[in-house]
């Protein structure tokens, strides 16, 4: 049972069983960036981000709740950061905090008429993620960036919309600035 897990707060790992584990890495993120070439430069294994999930209940489960830690390497594939691939809860109603815990970065937001905007992530920000609103986050700094997320049982994952679609915008580095660049 998650009673049995604790988290070190500093780092924001998840210590314990049954924790659930997943990773995704450069090679599993074709198409996700702007820059397909240079992904295809890197290392497939290069790993991106894990995350970490204490699932108490089934998944689906009207009710309950979901707690887990996500950890973005540092890198960039082109001029755009490492990031997550985001996505719209397939129940498009149920909203989601997220914590930041350590490093630096930005959740880039996107409502349904695909309007973008982006809050900047540093230890200790708050971010409430409204319903409908697709969401990702990008390691904008030099370590990684660890934020713990706490989201409804039965909000499921809509991937599909943006893996196919994408955001309306990207988030870049310019001049070592984190821009926010409109796809064309
Ligand atoms: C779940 C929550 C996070 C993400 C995680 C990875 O609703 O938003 O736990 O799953 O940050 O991102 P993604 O887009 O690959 O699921
Ligand atoms: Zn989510």
């Amino acid at each position: 049972m998650p009673t049995e897990v604790r988290i070190n707060l500093p780092t924001g790992e998840l210590v314990g069983l049954p924790v659930h584990e997943s990773s995704r890495s450069i090679g599993e993120m074709k198409d996700y960036y702007w820059d397909e070439v240079a992904r295809q430069k890197l290392d497939p294994g290069t790993l991106v981000y894990r995350v970490q999930a204490l699932q108490p209940v089934p998944e689906g489960t009207e009710g309950g709740l979901f707690f887990g830690t996500t950890f973005i390497e540092p890198g960039l594939v082109g001029d755009e950061y490492f990031m997550t691939k985001g996505h719209f809860h397939r129940n498009r109603d149920r909203s989601e905090y997220y914590i930041t815990v350590a490093g630096a970065g930005a959740l880039i937001l996107m409502d349904e008429s695909r309007r973008t905007s982006f809050e900047l992530m540093q230890p200790g920000s708050i971010h409430y993620i409204r319903a409908h609103t697709a969401h990702r986050v990008a390691n904008t700094g030099d370590s990684v960036l660890a934020f713990v997320a706490c989201w409804p049982s039965d909000s499921g994952h809509d991937y599909g919309s943006i893996a196919t679609k994408g955001f309306s915008a990207r988030l870049r580095t310019i001049a070592g600035v984190p821009t926010l660049v409109e796809e064309p």
